[in-house]
């Protein structure tokens, strides 16, 4: 018997435990162990119903992710599953936790399911670039319809094991938390009642009700516009409709053809290098295990405006109590009463109740002292990019806080190590960079000054998950990582428009590629001073930022979104980005200042400059080490900025792309359009000469 699973019989009940920590995924072991466990359960005489459990925090996760790619190992899921099914005693499954993808499949190969009621069940390999492997798009349509199969295979989401036994996926719903005796309780029961095999291939009323049925039609039209630019959403469809027009081995074949489409598209690359990625990030580079964290229980933030206001909001949602200190009540009315809004629309939409929306609102004390801060465990400054300002705020906050509270700054650009010199405690000094809207963005970008110590890091990293954001771990050097390599993009895109191209045409070939919105209607969204801000900033500094027919929007007042102008002009209440005459006007009147000629410039020119001079610049990041890992950068793009995870984050991309395409690229670029984003990275050029990649780091 394998080690990790074991059988053993009580009474008249044969158990077959998983035991694989961390989410008793199925790999070769399980699934070796499994075949062999039921094997043992058939046999053993004294057995009359053989029940599947599993140890720790969860049943069955799914398949075992890690061996995606390899060469598949004997037994294979899908044969597993048919032998369970066929197995001639009632097989029972007992489902705590989350029962998920192939953990799911093997449940619905047994016979009868009973859940503890926190468990859910779910299909998520959608959220891989797969599609449900091991029967789950023939056998789930069985128990819920065509509709129920497309939503959860569709989207991935979860199911509760409330709605999961309204559905039918399952025939019980235990309320204790003791999944074992809630398992054996029901396997008894079957025994008892002499309940006999049921087959989940068998059931054929609900494929009866929806055959022939245009549901699979309606949803691939909503599919794209859903998941447009995905591939295996598609493929599920597909699968699940096979269940429908062919026999249940027909089925499963058809549904393995699909499933092994999905495991070549380059999607599922992207998709599970993400999903590892995001984990990943987490054990950050230098720093043990073990650091110690410090407690966060409450937490101040400088500044109601859109910002301040959208953090406060991701520390209210889990309990922790916020003070937020503005200069003058107006502001501080203002930040207080967008925040109430955005949770009475939350109410609107049924996913907060007033009771709830009152709770959070107590939650948040405003005040207009920086006294106020003086027990509280975190600050975060959210003010605007001004570096005197800040090193102010900072030096009255040291005054003010307790020792041991974390000092930080929400920045997007500047520099910690100076801001944290305005301290005498710059150990307690780090970056928390939140992207906007804030209380929707999964990424923290938190940032290390050269004095941060472990303890902070660590701290910073915690509270991160403990919003549920993704925190990555960055360097301190001007826009750290994502904004860094978001103004080499900027600046590209801002010279193809100079150049001849429109806004609109950049902006389609970067949707194209997958990212929700383009670099100009981004822009716009954040709004057109926020950038103007920090070009005037700089220019004031000495630096020589050239000017730009976005500065003009900027002293006209087109703002973006908020003011309904920017690059592209806005109906009141709506987001669609429209193209505007006047700006076109207003950029052939800047060209013709600066004596240029407009070009016609192809898509493929747009692509190249706007993400090379990324990647490029990424590579940069590396060899200096903003960032530790190509994989950080690569967490930081897909939840900061909406890169397109089926793409795996910019670095995955290039690797994809091919490195010596890029270099050669970069150097074409240096040669013609010049500038110091387009000169060659060293790890970019050493890599190349290595014939390695970003994926070999
Ligand atoms: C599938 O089943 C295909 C079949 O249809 C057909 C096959 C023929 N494999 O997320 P956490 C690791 S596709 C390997 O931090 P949580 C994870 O990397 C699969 N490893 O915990 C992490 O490792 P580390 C369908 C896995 O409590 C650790 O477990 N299933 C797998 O926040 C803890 O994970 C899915 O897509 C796996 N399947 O969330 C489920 N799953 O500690 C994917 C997790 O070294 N998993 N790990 O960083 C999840 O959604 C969440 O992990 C889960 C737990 C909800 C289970």
């Amino acid at each position: 018997m394998s080690e990790v699973v074991s059988y053993n019989r009580e009474g008249k009940i044969g158990v077959i435990t998983v035991n694989y920590p961390p989410v008793n995924a199925l790999g070769q072991a399980v699934r070796s162990g499994l075949l062999a466990a039921l094997e043992q359960g058939q046999k053993d005489a004294d057995a009359k119903v053989l029940l599947l459990v599993c140890e720790g925090r969860t049943f069955i996760a799914g398949a075992d992710i890690r061996e995606f790619g390899k060469p598949m190992q004997e037994p294979t899921l899908p044969a597993l599953v048919n032998t369970f099914e066929n197995s001639d005693k009632p097989l029972v499954a007992a489902i705590h936790g989350t029962a998920l993808g192939g953990g799911l499949e093997t449940a619905l190969s047994c016979h009868y399911r009973v859940a503890v009621s926190s468990a859910k069940v779910g299909l998520p390999e959608v959220k891989l670039g797969l599609l449900p492997g091991a029967g789950g798009t023939q056998r789930l349509p069985r128990l819920t319809g065509a509709r129920k199969a497309l939503d959860m295979i569709t989207t991935g989401e979860f199911v509760g094991a409330r709605d999961a036994l309204a559905l039918g996926i399952l025939d019980a719903v235990d309320d204790g938390d003791d999944i074992r005796a809630a398992g054996l309780a029901y396997a008894q029961k079957v025994a008892d009642e002499g309940k006999p095999v049921r087959r989940v291939r068998d059931i054929t009323d609900k494929i009866e009700a929806d055959k022939g049925s245009d549901v699979f039609d309606q949803f691939r039209d909503e599919l794209k516009k859903r998941a447009r630019g995905l591939f295996s959403p598609f493929k599920c469809v597909d699968a699940v409709e096979a269940a429908f027009s062919l026999p249940f081995d027909e089925g499963m074949k058809r549904e393995r053809e699909l499933f092994m489409e999905c495991m070549e598209s380059p999607q599922r690359g992207g998709l599970i290098h993400s999903f590892f990625g995001e984990r990943e990030v987490s054990r950050v580079k230098g720093l043990a295990k073990d650091t110690p964290v410090r407690d966060v229980k409450s937490v101040g933030i400088i500044g109601a405006g859109t910002m301040g206001g959208g953090i406060a909001m991701n520390f209210v949602n889990v309990g922790i109590p916020v003070t937020i200190v503005e200069v003058k009540q107006e502001a501080l009315d203002k930040g207080l009463a967008i925040i109430r809004r955005n949770y009475e629309n939350s109410a609107k939409k049924g996913k907060l109740t007033q009771a709830q929306v009152e709770q959070r609102m107590a939650l948040i004390t405003p005040s207009l002292t920086y006294d106020d801060f003086r027990d509280v465990d975190l600050v975060i400054e959210a003010v605007f990019e001004n570096m005197a300002i800040k090193k102010e705020i900072f030096a009255r906050l040291d005054e003010v806080c307790k020792p041991g509270a974390i000092l930080a700054s929400n920045t997007s650009t500047l520099d910690i190590d100076e801001i944290a010199s305005a301290t005498k405690r710059p150990e307690d000094v780090v970056g928390m960079h939140f992207f906007s809207p804030a209380n929707v963005m999964k990424l923290l970008e938190n940032v290390r000054g050269s004095k941060t110590s472990d303890e902070v890091k660590a701290t910073v990293m915690a509270v991160a998950k403990k919003i549920r954001k993704v925190g990555v771990m960055v360097g301190n050097g001007y826009g750290f990582v994502g904004n860094r390599m978001l103004h080499k993009r900027g600046t590209e895109a801002m010279s193809l428009v100079d150049e001849g191209a429109t806004p609109q045409q950049v902006d389609k070939v970067l949707t194209d590629l997958g990212f929700p919105m383009g670099q100009f209607a981004m822009s716009d969204l954040a709004g057109i001073d926020v950038g103007y801000r920090i070009r005037e900033e700089r220019r004031k500094a000495g630096e020589d930022i050239p000017a730009s027919w976005m500065d003009k929007l900027a002293e006209q007042g087109r703002l973006g979104q908020k003011t309904l102008a920017g690059v592209y002009k806005y109906e009141e209440g709506s987001r669609k980005p429209v193209p505007d005459p006047k700006v076109e006007q207003l950029i052939e009147q800047f060209r013709k200042e600066q004596g240029i000629t407009p070009r016609a410039i192809t898509d493929q020119e747009i692509l190249e400059r706007c993400m090379y001079a990324m990647i490029n610049e990424g590579a940069r990041i590396l060899e200096e080490g903003i960032a530790d890992r190509p994989l950080d950068i690569d967490i930081v793009w897909i939840y900061g900025y909406g890169f397109p995870a089926h793409r795996g984050g910019p670095m995955f991309w290039a690797d994809q792309e091919g490195l010596d395409t890029i270099l050669c690229a970069v150097k074409k670029y240096r040669d013609t359009v010049g500038g110091e984003q387009w000169e060659p990275s060293a790890l970019l050029e050493k890599l190349v000469s290595e014939g390695r990649k970003f994926g070999d780091l």
